[in-house]
């Protein structure tokens, strides 16, 4: 399945109730977003699919495609676009399995290790990180931009970078030959969507050429 890793919005529901939660994912889709991945952490599977379901509409219409963080059930459930595993979640090849070969597969990488087995397991782009530290709840420890780029020279499939990333540190990323950035709190937390989602966009086009 095609996509496009630039701007990468991974979403936190815990900052705002749903109707605010759902317009903020709207404008930041209509303002430059390229992909959206639902993280839910305290939902039931009810929940799971019905707010993947109302994403899923506004994604659809923005023909930005929709990874589910963690759960291979809830992307079949809502025919998402694909699932986003991380080191204690369904093994790549697992997923890759149940999938099949027309949805989309992102792995969490820390190291080359990992990077590389993701890859040949069969995921689609990798996410690395965290760059900086992190206010979003995650398990998750700095990885340096060093590793970064030798995650990129290791593979070949895109690399996102992901942690603390908003328009004043992105510099850090200058030279790196990653294919985008992931943010939650940049976008999710923010109170002008449209404008910050454009800013972004726009550091971001400097470094992804
Ligand atoms: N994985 C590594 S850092 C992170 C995840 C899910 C959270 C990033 O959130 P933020 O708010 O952009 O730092
Ligand atoms: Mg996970």
């Amino acid at each position: 399945m095609q996509f496009n890793p630039k701007l990468y919005l991974v979403t936190d529901s815990t900052y705002n109730n749903e109707a605010e939660f759902l317009k903020i994912i709207e404008e930041a889709c209509k303002s430059g977003i390229t992909l959206v991945q639902l993280r839910e952490k305290n939902k039931t599977t009810r929940e799971y699919i019905e707010i993947g379901l109302k994403v899923k509409n506004i994604t659809d219409a923005h023909n930005i495609p929709l990874i589910i963080d963690d759960r291979v059930d809830v992307v079949l459930a809502i025919d998402a676009s694909g699932v986003h595993v991380g080191a204690e979640d369904m093994p790549v090849h697992i997923a890759r399995k149940i999938l099949g070969k027309n949805k989309l597969i992102g792995a969490t990488a820390k190291t080359i290790e990992v990077a590389t087995k993701a890859m040949n397991d069969g995921a689609d782009y990798l996410g690395v990180g965290a760059i900086y530290p992190t206010t979003t709840k995650v398990i998750t420890k700095i990885t340096k931009v060093s590793t970064l780029n030798d995650i990129v020279a290791a593979v070949n499939i895109p690399v996102v970078a992901i942690g603390g990333l908003n328009e004043t540190n992105l510099d850090i990323l200058n030279g790196s030959k990653i294919d985008g950035i992931a943010v939650v709190s940049a976008i999710m937390k923010s109170k002008q969507v449209e404008k910050d989602t454009k800013n972004l966009r726009q550091l971001v086009n400097n470094i992804v050429l």
